[in-house]
């Protein structure tokens, strides 16, 4: 493990099946975490700011800069609006709820 790694928090390390990387003042995080929670879905919330070290890890994990940065089950799904696309006004058969019953396997990437 390298040391940005070794100073991040790894997804994988986490029992929850979700985690979502924030910082604060961002209303794309504040909504990502608005639907996790109006879902149920247990997630666990790592802070970034100003963080330059946690921020280039995130961005090479994930491959954005941007945050929120959403992983399910380890891999990354994107930020909010990649999160909602799969919630899809959350029908019990989307694919966020696949993901998360482990149906669908997860891949790192766009979805
Ligand atoms: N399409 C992205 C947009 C995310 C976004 O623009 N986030 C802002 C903060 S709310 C951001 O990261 N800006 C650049 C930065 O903070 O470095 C998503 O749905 O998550």
């Amino acid at each position: 493990m390298s040391d940005v790694e070794a100073a991040c928090a790894v997804p994988e390390d986490f029992t929850e099946p979700v985690v979502i990387y924030t910082t604060r003042w961002c209303g794309y995080c504040l909504m990502a975490l608005r639907l996790l929670r109006a879902r149920n879905i247990p997630f666990a919330q790592v802070p970034v700011d100003g963080d330059a070290a946690a921020r280039r890890w995130l961005s090479e994990r994930s491959g954005r800069t941007t945050v929120p940065q959403v992983f399910i089950r380890g891999a990354s799904i994107g930020g909010y609006d990649e999160l909602s696309e799969l919630d899809d006004g959350g029908t019990s058969g989307s694919r966020l709820a696949a993901l998360l019953a482990g149906t669908e396997p997860t891949r790192d990437g766009p979805h």
